[in-house]
């Protein structure tokens, strides 16, 4: 019996993990009390990796459509058939025709965050979609163009603030998200402890809530008039203490005017959150010897999104938070991360270099919306999407009015899948191409210690042995195909070329002997930041501590002026938008969000039966008021109507909501045809984004609105 240990890859927190095996076969998995950054800590999920590797659903070898039916197939065979259609669709329609659509666990893999720029540029459309638009893109957006790199997203320095005011996140069950921390429960605590103050702005009383000094129930879809009504107390009442920033700011004075007409009284009905607790909130801020602000979710994936996000930047910029130890800070991680390279080859941040071409929304970071696929796949012309391909995601549940999605992947001319579950998504696919487990890769959290509350690194090789092969050289294989290499382009010879190339890029040299990954990260290392070897991770199986956080200011930012930008047109042409409904009524009806469950991650893990139960279900959390007046009884079934479509799910009633809100979880629906999720579809949940509308979106950034729906719900 051997023990392991490996940085769990399911969520942001990024936890140490110690898995006892013998044999392949995983015999127990417990929290790495010695790793440098969790200290032991994990949640369900990080013990369920046993039951996901010896899954008999998953996928372990490619799967190919025939006759509407899926046989299990060769890696050639796969790849003969990728190679006789893909090619001839760009040939004919050009590259746009074929779309990719990379999905969230895509950016907790080795492989896809550091192959599938190369997949992408490969592919050479401007039809790549992302879970991005359902998630975080408003706040890499205001990272841009505040600092000038969409990776520049400061942190709360969690262990070291007095004072944290969370909008719209629930860490406690997600454990963090753009603000990577294992163990939040206890950093909350600690904060608490040493005499500091959690607020929670939340139409939800979560678990963060609970655990939190206040909780302010929030309208929905209403965060951007709150912190701006903050923002104009701060600013009138001179509260604002930018101190040894002041050299670093551009655009203040702008704020200030934009910021005039939102008085706490103007916004206390729309929030739901009283004038004058509105000042004090603002004041207790201002004061605080070290605050953070943080938003998530609830501030992102809303409709003034890109607003409410930017608007948490400079509150914490005009409190004089930035860059201060407390205060909310830019981590340095080991290796990959755009603002540590060198200042000449930083390029200041733009979008909408290119528009979609149906409803000509704009590009951000080289992505479109992907609220708008489903119309690009089923509006003839020229530049018609006519082929997807699914990098680790399930678009057909995770975004915007699924069902029109659903049936127009139906449409497709040829679909190929990455993925490990014949599910929702993947069943429309002419080809499933399966990958490793976690247990079966070797990881490095390149992305997420960009957003590190402490510097660390830590280095897990894989655990047990497959015959699957890794993901990054099936990306090469197709990356070879569709360079014209044909089925069997020599993925050796890819890979060497790309790290020879990313190494000359870096000005370092490459380690021979290694391949894959690796050999990418230890160039990556070389070029970091710090003095830290791929061979000095291998010795540290608990990890390296690169200590706290440090101020980062000015040279983490690349904006043309080199300055924070505080005011860019960008952002401050969607405050009129916002003025403007100000003097909109609120929706007179009820409103959905979303909320998530500790056992479950998105849409995939419902398969894992260790994972099911504890209150993990899929149901309509609805308050006791609005149960009365609707006639709506706990247990029993409600109706839920929006613009776009309507489900059927069971009713809880529990003063946990708001009146006027109703929240169902994203991520079931478990219960279509054509699947091979067994343990899935027994307990399927319904889908709740068959309700979500894909005209609605954020201005700015063109992510869909997954929080503040209409909705009318009946018994
Ligand atoms: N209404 C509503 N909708 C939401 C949200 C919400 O809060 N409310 N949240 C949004 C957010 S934040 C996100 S990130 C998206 C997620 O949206 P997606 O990324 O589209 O969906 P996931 O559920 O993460 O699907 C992951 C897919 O990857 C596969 N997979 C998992 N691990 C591996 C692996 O190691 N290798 C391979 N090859 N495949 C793998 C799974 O089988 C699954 O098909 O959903 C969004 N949708
Ligand atoms: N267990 C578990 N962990 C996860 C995931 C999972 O599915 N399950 N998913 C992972 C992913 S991909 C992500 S992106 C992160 C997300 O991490 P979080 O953002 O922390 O997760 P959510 O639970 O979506 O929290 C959003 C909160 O916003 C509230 N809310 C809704 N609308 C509004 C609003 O208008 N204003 C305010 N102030 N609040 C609002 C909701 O009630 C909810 O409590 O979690 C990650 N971790
Ligand atoms: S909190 Fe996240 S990283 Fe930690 S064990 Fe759970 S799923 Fe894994
Ligand atoms: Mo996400």
């Amino acid at each position: 019996m051997t023990t392991s240990f490996v940085t769990c890859p399911l969520c942001e927190a990024t936890c140490g993990l110690a898995i006892k095996h013998e044999g392949g076969q995983v015999l127990g998995i417990r929290g790495d009390k010695d790793d440098v950054f969790s200290g032991g800590y994990l949640c369900p999920k990080g013990t369920s990796l046993g039951a996901l590797d010896a899954d008999p659903d998953r996928i372990r070898t490619p799967l190919v459509k025939r006759d509407g039916e899926f046989h299990e197939a060769t890696w050639d065979e796969a790849f003969a058939l990728i190679d006789a259609r893909l090619p001839a669709l760009r040939e004919t329609h050009g590259p746009d025709t074929v779309a990719v659509y990379f999905g969230n666990p895509s950016a907790h893999n080795l492989s896809g965050a550091l192959y599938l720029r190369v997949l992408a540029k490969a592919l050479a459309t401007r039809n790549v979609y992302s879970a991005g638009t359902v998630d975080q893109v408003p706040k890499t957006f205001v990272g841009g163009y505040l600092y000038g790199d969409a990776a520049t997203i400061p942190v709360a320095d969690l262990d070291r603030t007095d004072h944290l005011l969370i909008l719209g996140a629930n860490p406690l069950v997600s454990n963090g998200s753009l603000m990577t921390a294992p163990d939040m429960r206890g950093k909350l605590a600690a904060i608490r402890k040493r005499g500091g103050k959690v607020v929670v702005i939340d139409p939800a009383r979560t678990r963060t809530a609970e655990r939190a000094d206040e909780h302010h129930p929030i309208t929905p879809g209403t965060d951007a008039f709150l912190l701006f009504a903050m923002l104009h107390v701060i600013l009138e009442e001179g509260l604002e203490r930018v101190d040894g920033l002041a050299p670093h700011l551009a655009g203040l004075d702008e704020v200030r005017v934009l910021a005039k007409p939102f008085s706490p009284e103007t916004v206390a009905e729309r929030t739901g959150i009283a004038a004058d607790e509105i000042r004090r909130l603002a004041s207790e801020l201002a004061a605080a010897e070290r605050a953070a602000v943080y938003g998530r979710m609830g501030t992102t994936t809303v409709e003034f999104g890109t607003l409410a996000s930017w608007l948490v930047d400079v509150l914490n910029i005009v409190t004089g938070n930035l860059d201060r130890p407390g205060g909310v800070m830019f981590p340095k991680a080991a290796a990959g991360q755009p603002n540590t390279r060198p200042r000449d080859a930083r390029r200041p941040f733009r979008h909408g270099r290119w528009h979609s071409r149906v409803r000509e929304l704009p590009e951000v970071m080289g992505e479109l919306p992907v609220a708008t696929l489903a119309d690009e796949i089923l509006t003839p012309g020229n530049g018609q999407v006519r082929a997807l391909v699914t990098v680790m995601g399930n678009p057909c549940v995770s975004t915007p009015r699924a069902g029109r999605l659903d049936e127009a992947l139906e449409r497709l001319d040829f679909m190929v899948s990455f993925d490990v579950y014949l599910n929702e998504t993947t069943r429309h696919a002419d080809v499933i191409l399966p990958g490793p487990t976690p247990l079966e890769r070797d990881h490095y959290d390149l992305l997420l210690y960009q957003y590190a509350v402490r510097n660390v690194a830590n280095w897990t090789p894989a655990v047990v042995q497959t015959d699957v092969p890794q993901e990054w050289e099936t990306m090469l294989r197709l990356v070879g195909v569709l360079q014209g290499m044909g089925p069997d382009a020599d993925v050796a010879a890819l890979d060497a070329a790309l790290a020879d190339g990313i190494a000359r890029l870096n000005g370092v040299a490459v380690t021979e002997g290694l391949a894959g990954p690796r050999r990418l990260l230890d160039v990556l290392l070389k070029a970091g930041p710090y003095d830290v070897t791929l061979a000095d991770l291998e010795a540290a199986p608990h990890g390296l501590d690169l200590g706290p956080l440090q101020p980062r200011l000015p040279e983490v930012l690349s904006t043309a002026s080199g300055l924070v930008e505080l005011a860019p047109a960008a952002i401050v042409d969607d405050v009129p938008r916002l003025v403007a409904a100000l003097d909109r009524p609120a929706a007179p009806g009820m409103v959905l969000i979303g909320r998530r469950h500790l056992r479950s991650n998105n849409s995939w893990m419902h398969n894992l039966e260790p994972l099911a139960g504890g209150g993990n279900d899929c149901s309509a959390h609805v308050h006791p008021d609005d149960a009365a007046r609707l006639g709506l009884v706990d247990g029993g079934a409600c109706t839920m109507t929006s613009r776009v479509g309507a489900i059927t799910l069971p009713v809880v009633v529990t003063d946990r909501i708001r009146p006027g809100v109703v929240s169902v979880p994203h991520g079931w629906g478990h219960d279509v045809d054509g699947t091979r999720t067994e343990v899935a579809a027994r307990r399927p949940g319904v889908n709740s984004n068959v309700l979500t509308d894909d005209t609605v979106l954020d201005v700015p950034t063109g992510t869909g609105v997954l929080n503040g729906i209409p909705v009318e719900l009946l018994p």
